[in-house]
C-alpha cells in the first residue's frame, strides 16, 4: 500500500479547487474566500490557503490531493504544499489572455519541485476557448526542455479527466503505477 501526495497548481480560475473536488472520494476541504478586486471579475470565490481531497485506490493505497491558491500573493503556500509531494498537476485556463505564458510562469515557479518529481499539464476551458491549440503548449514545453511532460485538454469538473491526468503523472514516475 502506498500513500501519494499530488499538488495542483496554476492560475486563478483554472479549476484547481474544482478538480480536487471532482476527483476526491471524500467531501473535499476548501478554503475559499470572497475574492478581491481583480479576481472578482473572474469568479466570486478564490482559494486563500489550500484545497484537500483524497482518492482511495482498490489496493488500499491513497492519493492525497492538494490544491494551491492561484494568486501569487499566496505563493508562500506553494512551497509549503509541495513538501512531501510526488508530482505536480498544472492546470492552465485556455480562456485567459496568454495561457501559454501562464504555463511557463507556473513551470518556473514550481521548477525546483518539478526537477525532483514530475509534472503533467491539463488545459481547461477549451470548450469556451478552443485556441491556442495543444501544439502551442507542446512547443513551449520543448523550449523548456520538458518535451515529454504529459499534456491533455481536460474539464476540471469531470472526474475521469482529472483521473487521467493523475494516472499520466504517476506513470511518469513509475510506469507500473495505476491511479
Ligand atoms: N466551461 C468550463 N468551465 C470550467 C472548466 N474547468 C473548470 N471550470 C469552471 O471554472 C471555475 C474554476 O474555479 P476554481 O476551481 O475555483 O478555480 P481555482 O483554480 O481553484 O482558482 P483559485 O483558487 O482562485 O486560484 C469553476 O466555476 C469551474 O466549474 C472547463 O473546462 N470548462
Ligand atoms: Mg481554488
Amino acid at each position: 500500500m502506498s500513500h501519494y501526495k499530488i499538488i495542483f497548481g496554476g492560475p486563478v480560475g483554472a479549476g484547481k479547487t474544482t478538480a480536487v473536488a471532482a476527483a476526491s472520494d471524500i467531501p473535499p476541504v476548501r478554503t475559499d474566500a470572497a475574492a478581491s478586486d481583480e479576481v472578482r471579475s473572474i469568479k466570486p470565490l478564490t482559494t486563500v490557503a489550500m484545497d484537500y481531497g483524497l482518492m482511495k485506490l482498490a489496493d488500499g493505497s491513497t492519493i492525497h490531493l492538494y490544491g494551491t491558491p492561484g494568486q501569487d500573493r499566496f505563493d508562500f503556500m506553494w512551497e509549503i504544499l509541495t513538501m512531501g509531494g510526488i508530482a505536480l498537476i498544472l492546470l492552465v485556463d485556455n480562456s485567459r489572455a496568454d495561457p501559454v505564458k501562464d504555463m511557463r510562469f507556473y513551470l518556473q515557479a514550481f521548477k525546483d519541485f518539478i526537477s525532483r518529481t514530475a509534472v503533467a499539464i491539463g488545459v481547461t476551458h477549451t470548450d469556451a476557448a478552443p485556441l491556442p491549440e495543444l501544439s502551442a503548449y507542446a512547443q513551449a514545453l520543448e523550449e523548456e526542455g520538458m518535451s515529454c511532460a504529459p499534456i491533455f485538454t481536460v474539464d476540471a469538473r469531470n472526474k475521469r479527466d482529472i483521473c487521467l491526468l493523475i494516472e499520466a503523472v504517476l506513470s511518469v514516475i513509475d510506469p507500473l503505477a495505476r491511479a
